[in-house]
């Protein structure tokens, strides 16, 4: 008999403050808000996150930046630039902790992901919270990040249990337990079950999805379309069937550098540039891929952007290829931009992806069997 599924929902603690909590521990302290600034104007913007303390003054994700501020009026509250480049290495070195313990993983955005855990703790729910516990506290030694988790028989009620409690939290939904869990939560709880949703299900009198539960399902298909009613039917009931897997081939690989002085000079750029096409080569490298486009990009010192391209009509993988047309387009690019301005940043990317050499081997020796 197949085992009982066991699935880990990892969901990472006010994901970007913490990050800046953890490069500068003065923070801890005070309320932290992480800002997304439009550009057009000081303090016009959106809030991209806040720490708990922030959160208690209704400080949160999506209000704008100016009433956060009036929320947090003579308050020592620190208020930063949203730092991607930081946040996208700390969660990728997060996911890779995650990723050798799971028979499966799938990661669902830059802060969250699935396990699949089954085999690891064959189908055993203590073995899986000592598991859960082992994670957390390697992912806290190693780079001093809170992630909550959950623990269920599938994608659905983990999520749910990873939300449960923050930080630090695990929760963990026994097979038997999950009925007991989710009824008494409210609708909106389920995914995709969103403002809208909720209102017209608090019309047709249900709150929580025990309610939703023991509706009959022809009358969720009649008021929300065959698909959906179904979808909402068996999500209250706690029924999930849709399998952790990893994701696709990513679509590009790219890095972007800073440079330490500001610069049009060419061989000061390509110094930088060879140094992540290096970089990126290898990754493609890694993953056995070869590359039909390569892009380069500056930031300019009044922070815009400007960019080349030049695609193969067949897939390359050689760096020396990649560093020479990486200087060819920095030099068109150089040529392009205003004589004003040096360059701030710089990038390359490579796209356009096709299975490289060694697994094109691998298949055609396996078509001569
Ligand atoms: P969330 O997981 O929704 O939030 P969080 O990690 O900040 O807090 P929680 O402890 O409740 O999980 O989002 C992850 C990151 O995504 C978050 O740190 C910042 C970013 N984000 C935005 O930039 N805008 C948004 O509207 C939301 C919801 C998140
Ligand atoms: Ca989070």
């Amino acid at each position: 008999m197949q085992p009982n599924r066991v699935i880990i929902h990892a969901d990472f603690d006010y994901f970007y403050a913490q990050c800046e909590e953890r490069e500068n521990p003065s923070l801890k302290d005070k309320p932290v808000v992480v800002c997304i600034y439009s550009g057009r104007g000081e303090d016009r913007g959106a809030v991209s996150t806040a720490n708990y303390i922030a959160r208690k003054y209704g400080v949160k994700s999506g209000i704008p930046i100016l009433q956060a501020k009036r929320r947090l009026k003579d308050i020592d509250a620190a208020f930063l630039p949203a730092n991607f480049e930081l946040y996208e290495k700390v969660s990728e070195n997060i996911m890779s902790i995650l990723k050798s313990y799971g028979d499966k993983f799938e990661q669902m955005g830059i802060d969250e992901a699935f396990l699949d855990v089954t085999q690891k703790t064959n189908g055993n729910y203590e073995k899986a919270k000592e598991l859960a516990q082992k994670i957390q506290t390697e992912i806290w030694e190693k780079e001093k990040i809170t992630v909550s988790m959950g623990i269920g028989p599938n994608k659905l009620i983990a999520k749910i249990a990873a939300g449960r409690q923050k930080p630090l939290g695990l929760t963990e939904v026994k097979p038997d337990d999950a009925e007991s869990f989710l009824f008494p939560l409210p609708v909106n709880e389920l995914l995709g079950v969103g403002k809208k949703t909720t209102e017209v299900m608090h019309e047709m009198r249900i709150n929580t999805v025990g309610e939703l539960a023991k509706l009959d399902v022809e009358k969720l298909t009649k008021r929300f379309g065959k698909v959906l009613g179904t979808y909402f039917h068996n999500a209250a009931n706690g029924i999930d069937s849709s399998q952790v897997q990893e994701r696709g081939m990513a679509e590009s690989v790219s890095h972007i550098l800073t440079l330490k002085e500001d610069t049009r000079d060419l061989d000061a750029l390509l110094e930088v540039a060879y140094k992540i096409c290096d970089d990126i080569s290898s990754r493609a490298r890694e993953l056995n891929l070869s590359f039909k486009t390569i892009s380069v990009q500056l930031v300019l010192q009044d922070m815009s952007a400007s960019s080349r391209a030049k695609t193969f009509d067949a897939p390359v993988e050689s760096i020396d290829v990649l560093k020479n047309t990486a200087k060819e387009l920095f030099q068109k690019l150089l040529e392009e931009i205003s004589e004003e301005l040096k360059a701030r940043r710089l990038g390359v990317k490579i796209s356009g992806f096709a299975v490289g050499r060694q697994a094109q081997k691998h298949i055609t020796e396996f078509a001569k069997d």
